[in-house]
């Protein structure tokens, strides 16, 4: 069944296209820093807002239709989510898909019977991979949306609530198995407090600890190869979130000795409700060898909530790429965790999202390999740091120097010399003039 058929598959028409429903920017051929676009950028759906989101908000009920043409909530719909999903990624060009175990099958009351449908439904995805090439980028369990999970789920005061988590999260490692996911994600969820004033912290963290452990364990006892993700977010829902940014979710993984088996999941809009840019969050990744996959939205500088909107800012968009550039490129992909705008409703609308989203991180890709090709910010960065060359600084670099050295040193010097300047405005019309060039 074509559920768009109004809409043909997307092509590439180059920059100069008025045409609405084609690639200005994304040429999934086109080689950029000796690699396809396509191999940069491994565009990912996810499941819940795209084939689920309606565009429910606190003050009104859904606008889009996402039923295609079956009741939601029963299993005809979920089997209409998967066709409709992968007609959609085919139009599009969109190589992988990202799901959690609620998005793809119905939630019932009973563990066994979820089980059941999400197997039926897997075995359904299973079929359409294979038709079309489509890949899983990586599942996850949703562990938030049920009110049993008010408290968190690794996080939960009881013992029985965290029981069914490592049920949903044995369940989805499975899943993401069966359909050789490359990772698997933990997004803090509920893991987090309102007030320490019936909140054991220490107690709350060494138990998610102790989930992932298991989770660990289990996903490498099945066979799965890939990375567990951590995806930092500071705040919403819970006040406190465990996961705050990237630094919090590393001190953590090393603290209870998961950092072989982790990686992060950078999302945009976390980064900046945490009160960083995404360019800091990619950074601190990417540094501690951490950098796996990218949530690609972005958040509304006026609002301060997870918003979810679709990448546009291309000055985003390219730092961002420059920092995937600098560590050797993503081991995860790019998953649109976006949603449309609630005015935006139809199906057209969909593609539209999509569209804007991955023509944002094209021409982010083609910026950054730009800055990276000529040259004039990774020359000045390394020349601010030159006095650590050779000299006073190699020593200090080198290990080989103490305080008392040091100090005999800086008697001898007198006046330091001022640090030379940052040309903080050189560098940002350097910025432009590659952006608009
Ligand atoms: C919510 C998160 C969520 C995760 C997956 O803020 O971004 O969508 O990516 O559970
Ligand atoms: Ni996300
Ligand atoms: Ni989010």
């Amino acid at each position: 069944m074509d559920f768009f058929n109004t809409i043909g598959k997307i092509m590439y028409e180059g920059p100069k296209s008025k045409n609405p429903l084609s690639f200005k920017f994304y040429d999934a051929e086109r080689i950029v820093l000796g690699k396809t676009m396509k191999n940069h950028l491994p565009f990912a759906m996810a499941w819940w807002h795209n084939l689920g989101g309606g565009g429910t908000d606190m003050f009104g009920r859904d606008t889009a239709d996402k039923s295609f043409g079956a009741v939601p909530g029963t299993m005809e719909h979920a089997h209409a989510k998967v066709e409709a999903g992968f007609e959609f990624m085919e139009k599009l060009g969109v190589g992988y898909f990202c799901f959690h175990d609620v998005d793809i099958a119905p939630e019932t009351d009973n563990l066994l019977e979820t089980n059941r449908r999400i197997d039926e439904i897997s075995d359904h995805i299973l079929e359409k991979m294979a038709a079309t090439g489509i890949e899983c980028l990586w599942g996850t369990a949703n562990m938030f949306t049920n009110p049993r999970y008010m408290n968190g789920a690794g996080s939960s005061n009881s013992a029985d609530v965290f029981t069914f988590a490592a049920a949903q999260i044995k369940k989805a490692l499975d899943i993401t198995v069966k359909l050789d996911g490359k990772g698997y994600v933990f997004w803090g969820g509920r893991e987090g407090y309102e007030t320490l004033l019936n909140t054991d912290m220490q107690f709350e963290l060494d138990n998610c600890a102790r989930l992932m452990t298991m989770a660990v364990e289990y996903g490498r006892g099945i066979g799965f190869k890939g990375d567990f993700y951590i995806e930092p977010k500071p705040k919403e829902p819970m006040k406190h979130q465990y996961d705050f940014d990237a630094a919090t979710a590393i001190g953590f993984l090393r603290r209870y000795g998961l950092d072989k088996d982790f990686k992060l999941n950078i999302e945009a809009n976390h980064a900046t409700l945490a009160g960083h840019t995404f360019q800091h969050d990619l950074r601190v990744a990417a540094m501690n060898g951490m950098l796996g996959s990218i949530d690609a939205n972005t958040g509304d500088p006026l609002l301060g909530w997870d918003t979810d909107e679709f990448p546009f800012d291309v000055y985003d968009t390219t730092l961002c790429m420059y920092e995937v550039l600098r560590a050797g490129g993503l081991t995860g992909g790019l998953n649109f965790d976006a949603k449309n705008r609630r005015p935006s409703y139809t199906c057209e609308d969909m593609f539209h999202a999509y569209i804007l989203g991955m023509d944002s991180f094209a021409l982010g890709l083609i910026k950054a390999a730009a800055l990276i090709e000529d040259g004039r910010i990774d020359r000045f960065v390394r020349q601010r740091y030159s006095s650590y060359e050779s000299g006073i600084g190699k020593k200090i670099r080198d290990g080989n120097t103490s305080l008392a050295d040091l100090s005999a040193y800086a008697e001898m010097l007198g006046k330091p010399e001022l640090p030379g300047s940052g040309r903080q405005e050189y560098l940002q019309a350097v910025m432009n003039q590659i952006l608009f060039d």
